[in-house]
């Protein structure tokens, strides 16, 4: 089983800001804004480049939930959704996840 898909099932501690029963929403253990949530589905997709038809509700699930958990988590005056694939995309962990970023003006640069 991956990283996040213990942590998603509850046998490694998270700092949960949500769950339901298709995803989960926690804070990144190495935040690189005062606030950084991962938002992850339960079931394990690698990345962005397995989102197929048949997995596209479960990202539509996390899409659904995000301006709930960004509000909850008191980001009202905007913030980023990010999500890395791969080697180029940096992807450390390889199991789907977006990042929500924010809490302060986040740079302009992208990259
Ligand atoms: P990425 O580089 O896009 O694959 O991002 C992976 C993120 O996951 C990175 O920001 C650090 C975070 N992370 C790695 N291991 C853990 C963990 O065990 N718990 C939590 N909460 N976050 C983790």
């Amino acid at each position: 089983m991956c990283l996040f898909c213990k942590i998603a099932a509850g046998e490694i501690p998270s700092d949960k800001v949500y769950e339901d029963e298709h995803i989960l929403a926690f804070r990144d253990i190495n935040p690189q804004a005062p606030v950084h949530i991962l938002v992850i589905p339960k079931i394990h997709l690698a990345s962005a480049d397995e989102i197929d038809e048949a997995s596209a509700p479960e990202v539509a699930r996390i899409f659904t939930a995000l301006p709930s958990i960004a509000r909850q988590a008191g980001l009202t005056n905007g913030y980023r959704i990010i999500t890395n694939v791969g080697e180029d995309g940096c992807q450390s962990v390889r199991h789907l996840h977006f990042h929500l970023l924010g809490g302060k003006k986040l740079s302009e640069k992208m990259d």
